[in-house]
């Protein structure tokens, strides 16, 4: 018997076919038994009666839920059926059999936020958590592929450093032997500005982590980016890369993960409309806009959640806010040349009040400048010199940008919190399972 998944069964019409999962709820009605299994790709309504197959009915009957079980049985078309097939039971050879004495905690009804986090490794077997990581995997995919495909080399930043990249109030502290103290990543940026200058296009993809104390739907504490950094190139380009990398996670998903974005129940219309050019507007612009529409905001604020959600809200695709203030942003932003309290940055926000997705900028190339601004920041000059080194031997003007994952798909998904993205979410009150 072929051993099939359900998402192919389509192909094995009238064939017996076995699959290896799970049973994911059982309807009893008498004489027939009406079992729902899954196996990671979707889930089949199948059918037993006890007259035509003894057997197969005393083995699933009273089975419990999530119990494991290969099932072998015939592929009938149904159009009533969820996904248009039936599986008429064969056999049906249960694997482990969860006790009635202690069932799946998971249960098919509603359970409150912190229980399924306390239970996050058995929770991420229901449909929607399912379909969830597996269009987490497509955004991944997506975006390795776009920067694959456009000449971007992946090099790895490492994940211990001996310094902060994005402000010294959010760094995990580690004890690093005879070395002292290291920190956990904030961001591969640095390390990847100096892989550019190595290879010209280059990424990085990886967790990073912050120490946030903010505790909203939005943040995480372990999360991951990725990173593309180019050389030679100004705020202009990197705008670019961003808006074409997005539209094209966005319309890849759409693509291929129709199926899974109807079980989270995604609107796949309002992603239609995700390509480029994407609307810009600079922070002066932004600032008008929020006070006009009655937010305390003065010029020099830096946008918090409630913000961003109202300048996106203005938009059916991702907004790009550009030339922020410089005293609001990191360290190594380069300045712009015409107005120099303000930097070559920008934010990507996205619609429907998902917060930022990107943030990026043109980096200071001059090696008196980043000197002066890693004083002024009260860095280490010592841990930065290998990264001075990149300004002293053939600096040139390079630029790039940080593009969040768990927010794109939390975004994509039409999630609440961006907790259910990520398989083992890391947060401030979380550290288990
Ligand atoms: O702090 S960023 O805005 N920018 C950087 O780290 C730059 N060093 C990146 C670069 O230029 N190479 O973070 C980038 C993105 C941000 O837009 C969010 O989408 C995401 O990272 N981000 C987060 N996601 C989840 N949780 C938290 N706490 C978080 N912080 C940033």
């Amino acid at each position: 018997m072929p051993v099939v998944t359900i998402d192919s069964v389509g192909q094995f019409a009238g064939q017996t076919v076995t699959i290896n999962g799970w049973l994911y709820n059982l309807r009893e009605a008498g004489k027939l038994l009406f079992p729902i299994f899954r196996d990671g790709t979707g889930t089949i309504q199948g059918v037993v009666s006890a007259k035509e197959n003894s057997g197969a009915f005393e083995a699933l009957k009273g089975l419990t839920q999530e119990s494991s079980c290969i099932v072998t049985g015939r592929v009938n078309p149904d159009a009533r059926a969820p996904g248009g097939f039936e599986l008429h039971v064969e056999t049906i050879d249960v694997v482990q059999r969860i006790p009635d004495s202690d069932p799946y905690p998971i249960q098919l009804k509603e359970h409150g936020p912190d229980f399924l986090l306390e239970n996050r490794h058995l929770w991420m077997r229901t449909p929607r958590q399912a379909a969830i990581l597996r269009i987490r995997a497509q955004v991944v995919h997506a975006t390795r592929n776009y920067l694959d495909a456009h000449g971007y080399v992946l090099t790895d930043a490492p994940m211990f450093t001996p310094a902060a990249c994005e402000g010294t109030s959010t760094l995990f502290e580690v004890d690093y032997f005879d070395e002292g103290k290291a920190y956990l990543t904030q961001s591969g940026q640095l390390y990847i500005e100096a892989t550019a200058a190595s290879l010209g296009r280059v990424y990085c993809f990886g967790p990073v982590f912050r120490a946030e104390k903010s505790k909203t739907r939005r943040h995480l504490t372990e999360f991951w980016m990725c990173e593309p950094e180019v050389a030679y190139a100004g705020l202009e380009d990197i705008m670019v890369l961003g808006e074409h990398l997005v539209s094209h996670i966005v319309q890849d998903v759409v693509a291929h993960r129709a199926r899974e974005l109807e079980v989270v129940g995604r609107d796949v219309s309002k992603l239609a409309a995700v390509c480029p050019p994407f609307p810009r507007i600079s922070y002066d612009e932004a600032i008008a806009v929020l006070q006009k529409s009655g937010k305390d905001v003065k010029w020099g604020d830096d946008f918090g959640g409630d913000e961003e959600t109202v300048l996106s809200s203005q938009y059916d695709r991702p907004v790009i806010v550009h030339h922020y203030p410089a005293a609001i942003k990191a360290f190594y932003m380069q300045p712009d040349a015409e107005r120099p309290d303000r930097a070559l940055s920008f934010d990507m926000l996205a619609p429907e009040g998902y917060g930022e997705i990107i943030g990026g900028s043109q980096r200071i190339h001059d090696y008196n400048l980043l000197l002066e601004r890693i004083r002024q920041h009260g860095l280490s000059e010592k841990a930065f010199q290998w990264y001075l080194d990149l300004r002293r031997y053939g600096s040139v003007p390079h630029s790039g940008f940080g593009l969040g994952i768990e927010r794109t798909v939390a975004w994509i998904c039409g999630t609440t919190h961006i907790r259910e993205v990520i398989p083992f979410p890391r947060m401030l009150y979380r550290i288990y399972p």
